[in-house]
């Protein structure tokens, strides 16, 4: 592989057969798709792959439109570049652009150090983005400095499972086990919106006769499905777990034999749960006691239970303590590392799961390894083929890296992500991307961080290229190429490749996927997550692999003795946990106040998060028009008697003010969230960006920001011009 510019995307490859079998290109649940020539017409269309055992062939909306992304009218096909300091973006070809961008990092480089440039990816990036990425700042910027979305994701669960497990994979167990469990207690996970065809593991878990608890401070279109809804205050979820434990010890519902076999800590995480009593609970959470006994009853009567978490207990400034909570009762009532029970987090992002173990984190080298760790940095130091000396340690963690720009940090580099618009305190980093030296952003839109770059480079995306994802139930799966892109935009890995000729790195930088792949897995063999054994034929022919795979010597057909491959890891933990001694660890954690709690000036709790047709910033979905007519935009969701005490109807523009800003939408009354508590969607930039009001507060160890908790006022904003147009208000179960 040449280290000079590499081909325009689409001269390289075979022309793609007529249905090509792929998957989606945004949640984490990775539905399975096919793509095939549109009907005497451009581009393509996608049918029914009901082979793929995940989704049997259901989508949502944004899966179903996804193509809409495809065209040319939507997206760049060509740079763009900014001539002069205050002036426009104007087209440029790929030459002057790549030659700009490798002179604004190497200036600042020269200048101010290699962490004073700074890299900031995404966890919708495929694996081998994600990897050639972190490899990209290492080896060829040399900074520590690299960070991603996913930390703003499922950061707190990771943290947590890593703790308790020694190991963190978003699901240990496949989706499939889900309806044959007893009881699921779902903790702030609006799936009927977020995972639509997801929705059908809940619905046959209760066909089965199984119980689902829903613990949301709304009465979501899921909470519609449960047997049983607790709506705690937002930020109260930790405290909510504890009382639940302290039930069951009161109650004589631990399993004490497990507990004795297979677990460590318990005296300290029993004597932390004791003293959080159910009335207390009550008090901090708003849950009366009949209802946690309920809830209580339903897990523990369950023959095998489990319990998923989402982002409304982990975008939490203690999500992982709150993870930690969750995991304990688990633990205690031996609803772990046994069939059909345990703890799962619902990853998010299309590689939300893949995009954490390869290193474009702060902290981690490729195959889940830590950078702090010499002999992961001995490993990867030797596929390299670099001095593990030369390697940087652990840089800033997302926000604290944004927060750096202008300042420590004054060139940026960023793909895959649009944290203006789904940034915490978004104003502020606002203020901070534009104070940087230079800006260079990779996307396929020009989204609102796009818009302020020195640089953006059009690249190809999804169906235009070949890559694996890892969805979240830990399957590496591919995503094939079914389209050719068009002319003017690159590959994210060629544009990589590009930018480490330029910046002076002579040994190439592949740019075709499955050669990176080939790499990633020696990179992450004998790591936690270990894709050594996975190739992209075994995920053709096996519908996807469960990490850990580690290659098995002679079992690749590429001669040498005949050998059975690894089968791959559907299930995690059934035999030990994979800390040092194989059992899980309780961890004491007790309740604290979120980082900000009402009071007069701001009397009202803000939590945020998704609807149906919207898909984070909004940068893909808000150009499809199908979604965009079925989510317009933004809205303050409020009790009838908040409504009322305000003198808000419906549709009526409302100001919601925090400590941070002033964001302005229309009402949408509904009697389904508790009259404490507003909700905004973040997906959308201006007057009504959730993510001016949100609070930057991170948790002392994941370092996820919380922006399911801060603290407003809301007011009722005459008849002042309100962005978006007023959206009906949607039935509540
Ligand atoms: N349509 C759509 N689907 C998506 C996405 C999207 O943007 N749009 N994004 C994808 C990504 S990256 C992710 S991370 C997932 C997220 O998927 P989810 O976690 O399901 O999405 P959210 O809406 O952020 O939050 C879920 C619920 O948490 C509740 N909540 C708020 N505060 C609290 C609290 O303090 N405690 C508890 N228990 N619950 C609380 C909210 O009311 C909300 O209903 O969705 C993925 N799928
Ligand atoms: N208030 C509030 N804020 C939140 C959240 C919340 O619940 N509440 N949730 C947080 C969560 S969980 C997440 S995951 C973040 C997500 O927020 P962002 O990081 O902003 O995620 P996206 O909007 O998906 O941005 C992805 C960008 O990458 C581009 N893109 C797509 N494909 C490719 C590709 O192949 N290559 C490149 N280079 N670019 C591509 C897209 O066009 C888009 O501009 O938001 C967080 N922000
Ligand atoms: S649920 Fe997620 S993966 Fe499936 S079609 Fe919708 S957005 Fe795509
Ligand atoms: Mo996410």
């Amino acid at each position: 592989m040449s280290a000079t510019t590499a081909p325009p995307a689409g001269t390289t490859p075979p022309a793609p057969p007529a249905t090509v079998d792929t998957h989606c290109p945004y949640c984490a649940l990775q539905c399975g798709m096919g793509l095939r020539p549109a009907a005497g017409e451009e581009g393509v269309e996608v049918v029914e792959r009901a082979a793929f055992d995940v989704n049997r062939g259901a989508l949502c909306g944004k899966g179903r439109t996804a193509p809409a992304l495809l065209s040319s009218r939507v997206r760049l096909t060509e740079p763009l570049v900014r001539r002069r300091r205050g002036g426009p973006l104007e087209p440029a070809g790929w030459e002057e652009a790549l030659d700009r961008v490798a002179e604004g990092l190497s200036r600042t480089r020269a200048a101010h150090g290699p962490d004073a440039v700074g890299v900031f990816g995404g966890g919708g990036l495929t694996n081998e983005k994600a990897y050639a990425l972190g490899k990209f700042a290492r080896l060829v910027l040399g900074t520590s400095q690299i960070d991603y979305n996913g930390r703003f994701c499922m950061s707190s669960a990771a943290a947590a499972q890593g703790r308790a497990f020694g190991l963190d994979r978003g699901l240990p167990f496949p989706l499939a086990d889900v309806p044959r469990t007893g009881c699921v207690v779902l903790v702030g996970s609006n799936l009927a919106e977020t995972m639509p065809p997801a929705l059908r593991y809940l619905t046959e878990l209760r066909e089965n006769g199984g119980r689902l608890v829903v613990v949301d401070p709304r009465r979501t279109r899921t909470a519609d499905h449960a047997d049983l809804h607790l709506a705690p205050r937002p930020g109260t979820d930790l405290a909510l777990a504890l009382g639940m434990l302290h039930l069951v010890v009161a109650e004589g519902r631990v399993d004490e034999e497990f507990v004795a076999a297979r677990t460590s800590g318990w005296p300290e995480a029993r004597a932390a749960a004791m003293a959080h009593w159910p009335e207390l609970v009550e008090r901090i959470t708003g849950v009366p006691v009949p209802r946690l006994r309920e809830a209580v009853a339903m897990f523990c009567d369950a023959p095998a239970s489990m319990v998923l978490t989402a982002r409304g207990p982990e975008q939490q400034s203690k999500g992982t303590d709150t993870v930690g909570a969750w995991i304990n009762l688990c633990l205690a009532t031996g609803r772990a590392g046994r069939p059909l029970s345990g703890y799962g987090c619902l990853t998010g992002q299309g590689n939300g799961q893949g995009g954490r173990e390869h290193g474009q984190k702060a902290d981690q080298l490729p195959g889940y390894r830590r950078l702090d760790d010499p002999a992961a940095r001995e490993h990867v130091a030797r596929v390299w083929g670099v001095d593990p000396n030369s390697l940087p340690g652990p840089g800033r963690s997302a926000y604290e890296l944004l927060d750096a720009l202008g300042r420590d940090v004054r060139a940026l580099l960023l793909s895959g992500s649009n944290p203006v618009v789904s940034a915490p305190h978004a104003a502020h980093v606002e203020e901070r991307i534009a104070s940087l030296d230079f800006l260079a952003v990779c996307d396929v839109v020009l989204s609102e961080t796009a818009a302020l770059a020195d640089v953006v480079l059009p690249v190809a995306q999804w169906a235009e290229e070949t890559g694996t994802t890892t969805s979240l139930e830990g399957r590496v799966l591919l995503r094939r190429r079914a389209v050719t892109a068009p002319p003017g935009v690159r590959t994210d890995l060629e544009v990589l490749n590009a930018l480490a000729a330029r910046l002076g790195w002579r040994r190439g930088f592949p740019t075709d996927p499955e050669e990176v792949f080939g790499e990633l897995r020696r990179a992450s063999a004998g790591g936690p997550a270990d894709y050594s054994g996975i190739t992209y034929r075994r995920i053709a022919e096996e519908g996807g692999v469960f990490w850990p795979c580690p290659e098995v010597p002679g079992a690749d057909g590429a001669g040498g003795p005949s050998a059975d491959p690894h089968p791959g890891t559907p299930r995690l933990f059934l035999d030990r946990f994979a800390t040092g001694d194989g059992r899980a660890r309780f961890v004491p954690v007790a309740h604290r106040p979120a980082a900000e709690e009402p009071d007069a000036d701001h009397p009202l709790l803000l939590t945020t998060g998704r609807v149906l047709a919207q898909y984070q910033s909004g940068a893909q979905t808000r150009r499809v028009a199908e979604l965009n007519g079925a989510a317009p935009g933004p809205f303050v969701e409020l009790h009838p008697r908040l409504a009322e005490r305000l003198g808000v109807a419906e549709g009526e523009p409302v100001a919601v003010v925090s400590r941070r800003g002033r964001a302005v939408a229309p009402a949408r009354i509904t009697s389904g969230i508790r009259p404490d508590t507003v909700f905004m969607p973040f997906h959308w930039p201006g007057e009504g960006r959730a993510n001016t009001l949100t609070n930057p507060a991170l948790d002392p160890t994941s370092r996820m920001p919380e922006f399911k908790v801060c603290a407003v006022r809301v007011e009722a904003a005459g008849s002042e011009a309100v962005a978006g147009e007023a959206v009906p208000s949607r039935p509540h179960g």
